[in-house]
């Protein structure tokens, strides 16, 4: 195979790999295509630059279609673009392409780390606290929290159909965390009866009004908790904020596959539907928990004009 056919037939395995939820979770899946990304342009063989930075945007419109509601995904791959599609010449293109990514991929890891003490910081010794799905930037100040002596008792729920819940809990036992697993449906019962004192989630996509783009369940799980008047944490790198909302566009809500909830072999005749996130309106939010600080919901559009406006985009 020559290095093209070969750079191309990564893409195509790295794309399945989001698509297929082998990768996932918003913040890797952009930092995977970020690279990815870098690997197509390494792989172009000519001297033609503009065919070059062509290719690069039909590369990252097709990586940025793998998963729909994860804004992070386009954020990341604009990212990259930028500087690159300045670059007059194949290699210094190639070169500048590996560089944003890398650049990206770093960003992703500090952003993490800086939610982990900000979010930490929010709870308490002794609390209860709720997550939903698996979210490494939530689950990152759950551990940061108990990293610093906070005794939490954690209820992660399962998280159907894909049943992420069970990544969550074995990351967090696998960090010292006290962590109990639930059924989607016992999250109010839970957030009552235990005394839950904050619920801790990740995003995957947020808008400028505030709302917010999360797990399927979130919505529905949120409202629980904040009719109990619990606080709801939303741990979102910058990158998780949608640009394309400041002119009106809709974040997707992607649907799966049927069959990741049921064999439908099993229910001759019946309808499933399989819609993977949902969206959460910003009164049901108490803060972002952010890189660069807390951030309330009706501050999101000044905070994404800050950190895009201007910024050029490709996908
Ligand atoms: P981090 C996940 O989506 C969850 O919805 C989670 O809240 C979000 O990504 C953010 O994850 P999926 O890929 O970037 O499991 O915080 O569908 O890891």
């Amino acid at each position: 195979m020559n290095s093209a056919r070969q750079g191309s037939a990564v893409l195509l395995s790295v794309r399945q790999d989001i698509a297929s939820m082998k990768t996932r979770g918003a913040g890797e899946i952009g930092k995977q295509a970020a690279l990815a990304l870098a690997g197509a342009a390494e792989s172009f063989q000519g001297n033609d630059v503009k065919r070059l930075r062509a290719d690069l945007v039909e590369a990252a419109k097709l990586l940025s279609q793998a998963r729909p509601t994860a804004v992070s995904l386009r954020n990341a791959l604009n990212f990259v673009l930028t500087e690159t599609m300045d670059e007059t010449s194949v290699p210094g293109a190639k070169g500048k392409t590996r560089e944003r990514a890398e650049a990206f991929a770093k960003r992703v890891n500090e952003a993490k780390g800086e939610i982990a003490k900000r979010g930490a910081a929010l709870l308490k010794d002794g609390q209860a606290i709720l997550t939903h799905c698996h979210s490494t930037a939530a689950a990152g100040a759950l551990i940061e929290a108990v990293r610093q002596g906070k005794r939490l008792r954690v209820f992660s729920t399962e998280t159907r159909p894909f049943r992420q819940g069970l990544i969550t809990s074995r990351m967090l036992r696998g960090a010292g965390v006290d962590v109990t697993l639930i059924v989607d449906s016992a999250a109010l019962h839970v957030l009552e009866s235990e005394r839950v004192a904050a619920m801790v989630i990740g995003a995957d996509a947020i808008d400028a009004d505030g709302s917010l783009y999360n797990k399927i369940g979130t919505r529905l799980i949120t409202l629980a908790a904040r009719s109990l008047k619990v606080p709801v944490y939303v741990c979102a790198e910058t990158y998780k904020f949608s640009p394309y909302s400041l002119e009106g566009e809709e974040v997707a809500i992607e649907v799966r596959a049927p069959a990741e909830i049921v064999d439908p072999k099993q229910l001759p005749g019946v309808k499933v539907h399989n819609p993977v996130f949902d969206k959460t309106p910003p009164g049901q939010v108490s803060k972002y928990v952010t890189e660069r600080g807390l951030l309330a919901p009706r501050s999101v559009a000044a905070f994404i004009r800050k950190e895009f406006g201007g910024a050029k985009r490709w996908i």
